[in-house]
Formats: structure tokens, C-alpha cells, sequence
């Protein structure tokens, strides 16, 4: 996971860009069938816990 993981998952929030079915399933981190802000919110937070 990059920050340009947390670009696309934006673009896909905000309807600039489709996802795949495959980066939707990444995309849905807490496994709710959903994407939504809360996995956005989960994606910038396991970045951080990377550094
Ligand atoms: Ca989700």
C-alpha cells in the first residue's frame, strides 16, 4: 500500500475513476461489502502505521 493507493481510492470515492472488481475488494479494507470513507480513512491509517 502507497499513498498513490490512497489517490485512486479518493478518485474512485469521489466517481472520477471505476474500479476493477479485484480493487474494489482491496479497496474494502474492513470487509463490509462497501467502499466507502471509513476504508479510506483505514487505507491512510495502515500507511501511516507503515513509517
Ligand atoms: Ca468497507
Amino acid at each position: 500500500m502507497t499513498v498513490a493507493d490512497i489517490v485512486l481510492l479518493k478518485r474512485y470515492l469521489l466517481h472520477l475513476d471505476d474500479f476493477s472488481k479485484i480493487q474494489t475488494l482491496h479497496a474494502d479494507l474492513n470487509e463490509d461489502k462497501k467502499v466507502n470513507g471509513i476504508d479510506l480513512a483505514l487505507l491512510r491509517q495502515a500507511i501511516a502505521n507503515q513509517n
